[in-house]
């Protein structure tokens, strides 16, 4: 496991267990539930045409362009994570997409969804990340639980590629085993959230050819690397959890969980059900 000196439990997290997915699986092989529980990701490979990534990319380019214009009229060019030229994140595209709205619901996400995350599932985000070219900044290690607390604290990314992730162009990089610890604390940094240190021992580099997808817990440490190429990295990033799944507010250094603000998280816009008892629900 990685080197976690650095790391200390997020406060509102007293005692997780990570659960094992048995059981017979509808998409996935017992060997990739196992090393999906055991190192907190699998990549999922061949599930998209290039067709289907080009009517992606087709939706996401143009909101990602607007967002950017907004960036470069922000003080610092930056909101959180989100920088002007650098990193051009859109949050909710499904809101605007009918497109996007149909592919979330598609059967690459759902199959996986029931191996790893139930019978009743929701869309919890979605979000474009577009990595500029010749960006030198990393985007920082954090657990997407990092972000807002969720309960249950596992939930499930599908990190899409639209077109190969390398090395070069910024890939994901995770820290295997980690998410077992459940939600880590986090400090908010220029470049984000962040819960470790760059450079923290253990780091697995997964390239990402375009067409597969990586698909991780909101309990994995994960990371992305610089684009040192004059093309664009872009990311479609698509998050489902359990229905009834609630997101807690109010500051955990001085409120406990028991008193912190419940929100369901299941706006009908935007948080819709993918699954109803196993089965495929329209968007
Ligand atoms: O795609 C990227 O460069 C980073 C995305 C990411 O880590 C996230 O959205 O949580």
């Amino acid at each position: 496991m990685a080197e976690l000196r650095d790391a200390s439990p997020h406060p509102w997290n007293d005692g997780f267990t990570w659960r094992d997915h048995d059981g017979p699986g509808r998409t996935l092989s017992a060997e990739q539930r196992a090393a999906f529980d055991a190192d907190g990701f699998i990549v999922v490979h061949d599930v998209f045409d290039a067709d289907t990534l080009a009517a992606v990319d087709a939706e996401l380019a143009p909101m990602v362009e607007r967002v950017n214009e907004l960036l470069r009229g922000v003080d610092g060019g930056r909101i959180s994570v989100a920088a002007a030229d650098r990193l051009g994140v859109c949050p909710h595209a499904v809101v605007l997409s009918e497109v996007l709205r149909r592919f979330v619901a598609s059967s690459p996400f759902t199959d996986v969804c029931a191996d790893l995350v139930g019978d009743d599932v929701r869309l919890y985000w979605d979000q474009a990340v577009y990595k500029y070219p010749a960006n030198d900044e990393p985007v920082l290690w954090h657990q997407d639980n990092g972000y807002t607390y969720v309960e249950p604290q596992d939930y499930l990314t599908c990190w899409v590629p639209l077109v190969d992730a390398t090395l070069d162009n910024g890939c994901v990089w995770v820290l295997p085993g980690v998410h077992r610890l459940g939600t880590l604390a986090h400090r908010e940094d220029r470049l984000g959230f962040t819960c470790l240190p760059e450079g923290t021992d253990g780091a697995v580099a997964v390239p990402c050819p375009a067409g597969s997808m990586v698909v991780f817990s909101s309990l994995t440490p994960h990371r992305t690397g610089p684009n040192h190429t004059d093309a664009m990295r872009p990311a479609y990033i698509v998050q489902y959890l359990a229905d009834g799944a609630v997101a807690l507010g109010g500051d955990p250094a001085t409120t406990s969980a028991a008193d912190a603000v419940r929100t369901p998280l299941d706006d009908p816009t935007r948080q819709f059900p993918v699954l109803v008892g196993g089965v495929t629900a329209s968007a």
